[in-house]
């Protein structure tokens, strides 16, 4: 059998091109009843009989054989050995990485993670105070997709926002334990971890165990599983996002080498046969260029089959009239990433409103941001960045409204208050204002 990417080559010019594009996009992130019903059954058994079911789960799911719930935490310096065992290259890298992305998000504390507080003329002090989170779970899938990345780009911003306690916990299948894994939480400062997983991590971090402190919090990527206990515990404890399946979008005037461009839409498309790999161009003669190139390349490439399926299913070649108007059909996409592969990036900005991360110029390949640009690789997907943003330092923290009227102060807004309280009827409020009104 000959591997081959099929992804669908449109032109905005065509007929049809309206409605095989809309068919392409189309993702949907509705759950199977059965997982709705085993994760139901999961939680409750964690909620009612705590570090038993946790326990008794791990063991039939992921065939661990540990005698008791205390041999599934992790300890620090178990932790520091995986890091200390590492190939010096690894450390480094893992290191270096970990100093760029705490950088970047201490840069975005700065920017948007302070307190505030002004004083109107009459001496009342407005404000608002921002504190961190006392204690958040980072899940970390174990499966097929065990990214030390992803550890680093959860723990980091919660640690510099602040957070008390960081706890992970991780799924080891058959008691495999990742050395990555494990020195990413060692060098994120991770303070706690158990090597659990699936929607009885979910739950033991939501509802808390004798052995598993409850969280605040729970972010993290992780499986049909994982996404449907966090969609049931959200409002007990807070979530960060439910992401759906990897996504590129590649703007490109014809300037960046075919090949790159390439494997910048295989670098997604690697990650899952759901994810979406998009190329709009003006230029139809480059569009050829690079599926060319992606048929040269991909036999080259060990994960073919999950390339070539994702391309196929949801991959797409797309000539367009001009630059602006590859530019508004990546606003209808809203993309995870967004790769301007121009000489001119900054012309086009300016017209990109909605995208997780947007990569300027040629020489920056998504994979960059993977890893170790700085910036947060948990980023919204499956159009959801039309609302919402990176994970960032500020999904750690709260804000708490400071009020503290004068006593001027207490004298006109005393009288508004008034009359909008009689207006609804409620006479506490009225004379509470009343009372501090001068005769
Ligand atoms: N591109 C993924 C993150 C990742 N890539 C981890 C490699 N490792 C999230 O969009
Ligand atoms: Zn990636």
């Amino acid at each position: 059998m000959t591997l081959a990417a099929r992804p669908l080559r449109l032109s905005t010019a065509d007929v049809g091109f309206e409605a095989a594009f809309q068919a392409r996009l189309h993702w949907s992130a509705d759950t199977d009843t059965q997982v709705e019903q085993a994760v139901t059954d999961i939680l409750e058994a964690v909620r009612t009989r705590g570090d038993e079911a946790v326990l008794e789960y791990t063991r039939r799911f992921d065939g661990v054989q540990a005698g008791g719930i205390a041999a599934l935490e992790l300890k620090a310096p178990e932790l520091k050995a995986a890091f200390d065992s590492l190939p010096a290259v690894q450390r480094q890298a893992l290191e270096t990485a970990a100093q760029r992305v705490r950088s970047y998000h201490e840069a975005q504390k700065r920017a948007s993670g302070e307190s505030w507080s002004y004083r109107d003329a009459d001496g009342t002090l407005l404000g608002q105070k921002v504190t961190p989170l006392d204690r958040v779970g980072i899940y970390v899938p174990g499966g097929k997709a065990a990214y030390p990345s992803s550890v680093l780009m959860n723990a980091i911003p919660a640690q510099v926002a602040g957070v008390g306690e960081i706890v992970m916990v991780v799924p080891t299948p058959r008691g495999e334990k990742n050395p990555l894994v494990l020195a990413a939480a060692h060098v994120a400062g991770v303070h706690r971890a158990f090597t659990i997983g699936g929607a009885q991590a979910v739950g033991a971090l939501a509802y808390g165990t004798a052995t598993v402190p409850r969280v605040d919090k729970i972010t993290g990527p992780g499986n049909a599983y994982v996404a449907s206990a966090k969609r049931r515990v959200f409002g007990l404890v807070g979530i960060d996002m439910i992401a759906g399946p990897s996504e590129i979008l590649v703007l490109a005037d014809g300037s960046t080498p075919a090949d790159w461009v390439a494997m910048d839409l295989f670098s997604q498309a690697e990650h899952d046969e759901l994810a979406q790999s998009i190329l709009l161009c003006p230029d139809a003669a480059y569009v050829d260029q690079v599926h060319k190139e992606i048929d040269r390349l991909l036999p080259e490439m060990p994960r073919a089959d999950i390339i070539a399926k994702s391309l196929s299913g949801r991959g797409a070649l797309i000539v367009t009239k001009d630059m602006a108007e590859a530019c508004a059909i990546s606003n209808r996409i809203a993309p995870e990433h967004l790769e301007i592969a121009s000489s001119q990036p900054h012309r086009w900005e300016p017209l990109l409103k909605h995208a997780g991360a947007i990569f300027l110029g040629g020489f920056t390949s998504e994979s960059l941001g993977d890893y170790c640009a700085g910036p947060n690789h948990v980023l919204p997907t499956s159009s959801t960045a039309r609302f919402s943003s990176p994970l960032g330092v500020y999904d750690f923290q709260k804000r708490s409204s400071l009020i503290e009227v004068s006593e001027q102060g207490a004298q006109s807004l005393g009288r508004i208050a008034s009359v909008l309280a009689h207006g609804e009827g409620l006479q506490a409020h009225a004379r509470a204002a009343e009372m501090r009104l001068k005769p």
